[in-house]
């Protein structure tokens, strides 16, 4: 017992800590693997070989699963039995009546406010477009690091309604990296097999970027009174747009006048686009945050991150249909026209817009083309510019208090994915056949007191036990029990001293790439009620799978902060003296962030 030993404090029997020899946790140091500044595609990510997913699938009742290339033949045939059915309609009076009277822009348009296409407008348009490449593209390589949709938090095998990938294989160690897809590298962003650390880079900072542009353009619609323009103000809308759909079909097409104002279906889809779907992606889009969905557990028990994923998806769906849709009516009703409205902001026929639109698609392109070769070659300039945009926000919401986010017995997932490199070194497996006997957890660092931990001594420590989400980087979650000793408690046992700023999780086990994995956490999350080394889950000792004998849980953090297997804790000044120094293992390999509560 240390001479600071109060015996009647009531404080949990302190462990003998004789064995603790001060330089075992510092010798981790020199098993960490600094990682490269550049993507080699031959070995990234542990040399995952390329792996293509399959076309989109969505599922049918139980277990029937429906190709959506279908879809391109059954829209065709139904394309031309609608042409065949508008061709009909026009030749009946009371349908061309009907034209007659609701042609298809309503008439109370075409104020001065509204008319034409102001400099803002036409800087907005080109923002948007230009930054919505780099959004969807990223965006898609996301959902290829985990190629599966579902409706409940569970992400149980099977019960996905939506995947772009093989059935899960019965494996019962199958991991979520392993079942994650490449893209080609200009389609994805950057396209390579399990790249979502860069990938969100991407996807959040230039996020940032399209939400300014998105809110200078709402205070600009409403302060200039166009706002009228995207928003239907009577009824009509709803005539007008059938009418222009069977004008459209029947190939007898209205005379447009969008200089003036928009007929009703692009008054809809205008309106579905700015006044929907662009505010339901920034809302799913949060609703997938650990800190955010821990938070708000009333909202999103609800609207779980699993709901906030479908939706994003749809509206990642959305916005292609739309674009698709968009550019074919622009070129198809009068280019020329259609370019100067929106490029230069004048309404004849003179090349000038074309012009100015052959420049913007330059740039678009090469913006295009760029993105990937130069994250591969770049990818510590992608992870810091990201950091420095998004790292903030994340700051902010890792303050959150996680207690809300407990959850209740009924709601443990039947099925919770296994994810990481599993160890296979001889001293895990002697360890292992040694159900544990000769395990010792070594806590050490700047500490008062550092502590050396048999299963036995840490069980003896005063238990804890929470019910959870975990929330994969890649996508998929699920709800377990955890029971183990929290982490104030190790941290009232050691002591910290007033330098040790972060906590160091060392693994048993090495990373993709070898050298041993490892995470940083800020020291005050080890005061949160729901961080917590687990020896337990779900009332049964921890699976070898999910980390036995001890793993971490920080709820505010993303999965792959939870480091399993764990061997030994360091409390340091700071993250930049260990490793590749950029926070822990797959920020040092895979250019992550060390702070993950979005
Ligand atoms: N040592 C170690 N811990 C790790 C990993 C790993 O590769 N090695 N993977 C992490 C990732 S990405 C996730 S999502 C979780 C998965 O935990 P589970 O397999 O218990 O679901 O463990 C994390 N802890
Ligand atoms: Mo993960």
């Amino acid at each position: 017992m240390g001479n600071d030993a109060d015996p009647v404090s009531g404080d949990p029997p302190e462990p003998s800590r004789s064995s603790v020899s001060p330089d075992v946790v510092r010798s981790y140091r020199s098993q960490l693997t600094e990682g490269e500044d550049v993507v080699d595609p031959a070995t990234w990510a542990g040399s995952v070989p390329h792996a293509t997913g399959i076309a989109p699938r969505v599922r049918v009742g139980r277990s029937r699963w429906f190709n959506l290339m279908w879809l391109l033949p059954i829209g065709f045939l139904v394309l031309i039995v609608a042409i065949a059915v508008a061709k009909g309609l026009r030749d009946q009076s009371s349908v061309q009546q009907f034209i007659e009277r609701y042609p298809g822009t309503a008439e109370s348009s075409g104020s001065e406010a509204t008319t034409g296409f102001p400099a803002w407008v036409r800087w907005e348009h080109f923002f948007n477009a230009f930054l919505l490449i780099f959004i969807l593209r990223s965006g898609l390589q996301i959902l290829s690091d985990h190629p599966r949709l579902y409706w409940t938090r569970h992400s149980t095998p099977g019960r996905e309604w939506f995947r772009i990938q093989k059935p899960v294989p019965t494996d019962p160690l199958w991991t979520a990296k392993q079942d994650s897809i490449s893209l080609p590298g200009q389609v994805g962003l950057p396209g390579l097999r399990h790249s979502i650390g860069l990938a969100r880079w991407w996807h959040l900072g230039i996020d940032a970027f399209w939400l300014l542009n998105g809110v200078i353009f709402f205070v600009l619609l409403f302060a200039t009174g166009r706002w009228e323009r995207f928003v239907p103000t009577t009824w009509d809308v709803f005539p007008n747009a059938l009418s222009t759909l069977i004008q459209y079909l029947s190939l007898q097409w209205p005379t447009d006048n969008a200089w003036v104002a928009y007929n009703g279906l692009q008054l809809i889809a205008y309106f579905i686009t700015v006044f929907v779907a662009a505010p339901l992606a920034l809302i799913t889009g949060l609703g997938m945050s650990p800190a955010l969905s821990t938070r708000f557990k009333r909202i999103s028990t609800i609207f779980s991150i699993q709901t906030a994923r479908s939706l994003h998806f749809l509206v990642f769906a959305w916005f292609l249909f739309f674009i698709v849709i968009h550019v074919f009516f622009v070129f198809t009703t009068g280019l020329l026209v259609n370019l100067n409205h929106i490029h230069a902001g004048r309404d004849d026929e003179s090349w000038i817009g074309f012009a100015i639109f052959a420049v913007s698609m330059v740039v678009l392109v090469v913006g295009w083309v760029a993105a990937t070769p130069l994250t591969i070659r770049h990818p510590r300039v992608v992870q810091r510019a990201g950091q420095a945009v998004v790292g903030p926000i994340q700051h902010l919401f890792e303050h959150v208090d996680p207690k809300a986010g407990q959850y209740a017995e009924k709601d443990i997932s039947p099925y919770l994915w296994h994810n990481g490199q599993y160890p296979d070194s001889d001293e895990y497996q002697a360890l292992f056949d040694g159900h544990f006997a000769d395990y010792r957890l070594r806590i050490d660092g700047l500490v008062e007191h550092p502590a050396d931990l048999d299963m036995t001594e840490l069980r003896a420590l005063e238990h804890h036990e929470q019910i959870t989400q975990h929330f994969c980087i890649q996508g998929w979650s699920g709800i377990a029990k955890w029971g183990g000793v929290s982490m104030q408690t190790i941290v009232d046992l050691v002591k910290p001293r007033p330098e040790a700023r972060w906590v160091v999780f060392y693994s048993l086990g090495d990373g993709p790439d070898k050298g041993i994995y490892y995470d940083a956490h800020p020291i005050e999350h080890m005061s949160h009620h729901l961080t917590m080394l687990a020896y337990d889950m779900n009332d049964e000792p921890l699976s070898f799978g999910h980390g036995a004998p001890l793993r971490l849980r920080n709820e505010n953090e993303l999965g792959f902060k939870q480091v399993k297997w764990i061997k030994g804790i360091e409390f340091v000044a700071h993250y930049s003296e260990i490793g590749g120094g950029y926070g822990g293992y797959n920020q040092d390999h895979e250019f992550f962030g060390y702070r993950q509560s979005i």
